[in-house]
């Protein structure tokens, strides 16, 4: 495929107006069997400590297991994260020059899994430049029956920018009765094996429960705009481990450019320590361990 053919412009425009976008066809079945199998253990490695059931856990941690910058730990994953096709698409669809990478992540949904609650990604960075959007990549398709995501079209010209709880799955916050989105219902998408679905930082999604009877098998990255800034104080990994202060641009080895870059010229992992606060949150292996 010619690497300005990679989207069209009919899904450049769907991704600007509904605010998320399916590209069939930007991983193959080899790609796919080799990442997932090196994404699988990833997320065995990482959780290779937690012996919890799935009802033992928080009801976040029952929507999926999320292992985060599996790039940093396991360099088998590593090209997946980098992969030039998907993040030129990305580069693409949001229309920016040169991408940084803010992390990666794996999004397993156990069978039995819960839903995943409404919310918009971009308020749970400290970041408020808009060009943001995820690379979400099922690796056996996503259905109905698994896990598919949902998504408000149009939601993130809609003007919300709301934090919504999903740590401790507050019910009362009802992001899709915001007036200025209540009445859209989510379209549910399914994505075929080897399409990528996109969304933008801030539209509003969420995720059906898992009833098949095997884990649903997703993993992310998550793109900004070079030249962002950090803008609030709160605790995140991507900009408390490099010591970026609010009001820096946020620039260093771990959110490195992920478009453009040379062909075969992969980052090299940071071996950038956590912070007390972080290691204080890191029980179950969301995070890397770094010594
Ligand atoms: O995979 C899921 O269930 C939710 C994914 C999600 O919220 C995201 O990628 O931003």
């Amino acid at each position: 495929m010619g690497i300005g053919k990679i989207v069209s412009a009919e899904q450049i425009e769907r991704f600007r107006r509904d605010g998320f976008v399916v590209v069939p066809g930007l991983l193959t079945d080899k790609e796919l069997d080799r990442f997932g199998a090196a994404v699988d253990r990833a997320v065995r490695d990482r959780g290779r400590h937690d012996h919890r059931r799935l009802e033992e856990k928080s009801p976040y941690e029952q929507s999926f297991t999320q292992c985060i910058n599996l790039w940093e730990d396991h360099p088998d994953v590593l090209p997946l994260t980098f992969h030039p096709e998907i993040s030129r698409a990305a580069a693409l669809l949001i229309g920016v020059r040169v991408l940084r990478l803010w992390h990666d992540q794996a999004l397993y949904k156990d069978a039995g899994g819960r839903y995943t609650e409404p919310h918009q990604d971009q308020p749970y960075w400290p970041m408020d430049e808009p060009d943001t959007l995820t690379a979400w990549i099922p690796f056996d398709g996503s259905t109905h029956e698994n896990g598919c995501m949902g998504y408000v079209p149009g939601s993130h010209r809609a003007g919300v920018r709301r934090f919504v709880n999903i740590f401790t799955a507050d019910e009362k916050v009802r992001i899709l009765e915001e007036p200025a989105i209540a009445g859209v219902p989510p379209v549910y998408v399914e994505v075929p094996r080897g399409a990528v679905a996109f969304h933008h930082g801030l539209t509003v999604h969420l995720a059906k429960p898992n009833r098949s009877s095997r884990v649903r098998r997703v993993h992310t990255m998550i793109y900004f705009r070079d030249g962002a800034t950090r803008t609030r104080p709160f605790v995140h990994p991507s900009v408390d481990r490099p010591g970026i202060k609010v009001g820096e641009p946020i620039a260093s080895d771990l959110t490195p450019i992920v478009w453009p870059r040379a062909e075969g010229d992969w980052p090299r992992p940071p071996r950038m320590p956590l912070t007390p606060a972080l290691e204080r949150l890191n029980q179950h292996g969301a995070l890397p361990e770094v010594k």
